[in-house]
């Protein structure tokens, strides 16, 4: 992959800038200089290498060369989507891979809501979604989505705090990173103007790992809560039925989400 291939792979879409770095800090550090510069997207950064990738938190994104992929679309964000639904841009990065993953590989990948894909119960993705203001306007959403392609992409066991897989792992076989880079952006951009709409947040319940199952939540100060997942809401918090009987709904942020039963993880 390079800068005249990415141009190729795209050239039907309509980007308003297409970058592929070799190596950078972080593609939404990138994308977040283009959103001051003023411009307004879709526009697309790739790239091999991220020496500084973030998660969410400050957490940390591990993306060495040669095998992972690390993306980041710079969107404009809908007038329907207002700052008490920006949860929903986690929603937006997951559902496109997923919907890629399974038109392409026939995949049946799972969403750890808000912001993870799940390949046999391990993270395969990630997304990190920020969003840009001037003053009090929300004038650019950024979506940052790393996914692990090969098996050199996926971290020490001692830099996770749940267990991950690569795309050709779970597949058993060489994945193409410009297939999956291009399916994802499609499904994002065709998602993009439908966030409103009561078939996006379907599309990514219908996908929701843990539904029904016992859970842990978990938001790194109190004792974990332990309930049964419910679903989402409209605005695409998480909807629990908690131990208590209290049935509540949390926004993205606010807690990591867990199986009650960790299948391995450390
Ligand atoms: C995420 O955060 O999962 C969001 C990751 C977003 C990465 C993309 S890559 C392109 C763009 N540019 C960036 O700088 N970031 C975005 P979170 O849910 O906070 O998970 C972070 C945790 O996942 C870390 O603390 C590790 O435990 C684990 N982790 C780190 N690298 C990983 C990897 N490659 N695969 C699986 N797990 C990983």
């Amino acid at each position: 992959m390079n800068q005249e291939s990415l141009q190729k792979a795209f050239s039907t879409l309509p980007l308003e800038r297409i970058a592929y770095f070799a190596q950078v800090v972080s593609t939404n550090d990138v994308a977040a200089d283009w959103a001051k510069e003023g411009l307004k997207g879709p526009a697309i950064v790739v790239a091999d290498e991220q020496t500084k990738g973030r998660g969410r938190a400050g957490r940390s994104w591990f993306t060495p060369p040669g095998s992972a992929l690390a993306l980041s679309l710079l969107l404009f964000p809908p007038s329907t989507l207002d700052y008490s639904q920006l949860g929903k841009a986690s929603g937006l990065g997951a559902l496109a891979l997923c919907e890629g993953l399974e038109a392409g590989f026939g995949l049946r990948p799972e969403i750890k809501w808000p912001n993870d894909v799940l390949l046999d119960g391990k993270k395969v993705c990630g997304v990190l979604a920020e969003a840009h203001w001037r003053g009090e306007e929300l004038q650019a959403l950024i979506l940052g989505i790393g996914i692990n392609i090969a098996p050199p992409s996926v971290p020490p066991p001692e830099m996770l705090n749940f267990p991950a897989t690569s795309l050709e792992s779970a597949l058993g076989s060489a994945v193409s990173r410009m297939e999956v880079l291009q399916s994802t952006v499609e499904h994002v951009l065709q998602w993009l103007p439908r966030l409103h709409e009561l078939n996006f947040i379907q599309a990514w319940e219908a996908r929701l790992a843990y539904r029904d199952q016992a859970i842990r939540l978990l938001d790194g100060q109190n004792e974990p809560l332990e309930g049964h997942l419910l679903g989402l809401r409209q605005d695409g918090s998480l909807e629990v039925s908690l131990a208590s009987g209290e049935i509540r709904a949390f926004q993205a942020g606010e807690i990591q989400l867990r199986p009650l039963v960790d299948r391995g993880s450390n």
